[in-house]
């Protein structure tokens, strides 16, 4: 998924580099580092993107002439806190996809940080309004060890605690696997008499956790997914359908993105010998070494065509569609920069002058969108209401069941007419949580 994001970026990087209408006289580039999902990747690489790897102090101007003029990213909220703060000090725009932490909108704190994706504060109501339509009192919940879940959860126990529902335990995912505590969330699911669960989390912090119900065959739950693995390939697996089969939860609004099909099929690691992120890719999906070193090696015949992985659903562009609003938003701002105040290259100071456009920054998508950037450089959010369910080859799919909109002046939860909700209940009825 990730590598998918990361091709999507270079895609409109590459369109906007053909549109006239925007940046006409600059050329947009890019250095991309994998984080590896850890904050102390991900601060190294910022500073190695600040510095230039040789200068102590930051280097917007590189020796090709190119200024540094902002950066994209990174996924993880723990990760965007840590990097937000050494750019915030040089006010270097940052412009998140996948962050949805609420402390990131305090702008003393993260002033040069904005984002393409709804802060979780929208979230969190969301699954309150849920909870109470369907009449669940008390509800247990789940979060990651970090930023994500435990922000995720702070704002959704006052909102829930606001409206007079319960919260039946609160437990905490082990980020580094120790027996102990994964025990102890295991027992607080097991003996609980909340059978509704709100799970706040991404999924390479949950999986484990998924092994433990299966472990313990532990059914009859009903989980509120939070958007990071609602639509997740590694847990939605039909094994795991009997305990997590019925998973409810919000979704960032799908799209379809012109094009970009035939770019994620169009690479290959000959292409250039020195994208290793591409041959990482090719090893890991065709099981092979390239090019040298021990069997099997990769012949270079092997067939994208072939492969069925998430790096090629273009089915389910939800967070991808976000990295391209937010390389959207930075080639806006930066043509409002070079419109208004810095028509010549040689204008000083350019990161920090981007930072006042990015912050008003608005644009329609290609699909109709308006992203409309706020004071706390958030958009506002909406969501697909998704719900797990088997389909006739026996996959998991996600059935768009509801939605959370804005109308009239106020945010709505909505249960589409003639859907029908799968619930994994022995009754296969709403289950109820008291
Ligand atoms: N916010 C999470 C990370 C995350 C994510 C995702 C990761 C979100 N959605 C989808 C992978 C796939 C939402 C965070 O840490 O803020």
């Amino acid at each position: 998924r990730g590598f998918r994001w990361m091709k999507t970026m270079i895609h409109t990087i590459k369109e906007i580099n053909e549109r006239k209408d925007i940046l006409p006289n600059s050329t947009l580039g890019y250095q991309i580092f994998d984080t590896c999902f850890s904050i102390s990747k991900a601060t190294e690489s910022a500073l190695v993107l600040l510095t230039g790897q040789e200068e102590n102090r930051p280097n917007f101007l590189n020796s090709t002439g190119a200024y540094l003029a902002g950066i994209v990213g990174s996924g993880g909220s723990s990760l965007s806190v840590a990097v937000s703060r050494i750019l915030g000090l040089y006010y270097l725009s940052q412009v998140g996809y996948a962050s949805t932490c609420t402390v990131l909108s305090d702008k003393r704190q993260f002033p040069s940080y904005i984002r393409t994706i709804a802060s979780d504060k929208f979230q969190s109501e969301a699954m309150v309004k849920l909870i109470q339509h369907f009449g669940w009192v008390w509800i247990g919940t789940i979060a990651a060890d970090d930023d994500y879940g435990k922000y995720g959860v702070k704002i959704f126990k006052e909102k829930l605690e606001s409206v007079n529902l319960c919260i039946a335990f609160s437990e905490i995912l082990p980020k580094v696997y120790s027996k102990e505590k994964m025990q102890k969330v295991v027992d607080a699911v097991r003996t609980s008499t909340a059978k509704v669960i709100v799970l706040y989390t991404s999924d390479i912090d949950l999986s484990p956790f998924v092994l433990e119900m299966v472990y313990h065959n532990i059914t009859d739950r009903t989980w509120i997914a939070s958007e990071a693995w609602i639509t997740s390939a590694s847990i939605a697996k039909p094994e795991y359908f009997p305990y997590f089969g019925g998973s409810i939860g919000f979704a960032v609004p799908r799209s379809d993105i012109p094009g970009l099909k035939e770019f994620l099929y169009d690479i290959h690691p000959s292409r250039d010998p020195n994208d290793i992120l591409t041959i990482e890719f090719w090893q890991t999906a065709f099981n092979c070494t390239w090019p040298n070193s021990s069997v099997p090696f990769c012949t270079g015949e092997e067939k994208l065509e072939d492969l069925k992985n998430t790096y090629l659903d273009v089915s389910q562009l939800r967070i991808t569609n976000n990295v391209r609003q937010a390389v959207y938003a930075m080639a806006y701002a930066m043509d409002r920069l070079s419109r208004l105040w810095c028509p010549s290259i040689l204008c000083r100071d350019k990161g920090a002058r981007l930072m006042f456009f990015i912050q008003r920054v608005k644009f329609t998508t290609h699909d109709g969108r308006k992203i409309h950037v706020d004071r706390n450089g958030d958009v506002t959010g909406y969501y697909d209401l998704l719900n797990w369910q088997l389909d006739d080859n026996g996959d998991i799919a996600f059935v768009k069941v509801g939605e959370y909109i804005f109308t009239q002046s106020k945010f709505e939860f909505m249960i589409r007419k003639n859907s029908t909700i799968f619930w994994n209940t022995e009754s296969s009825k709403i289950p109820h949580s008291v």
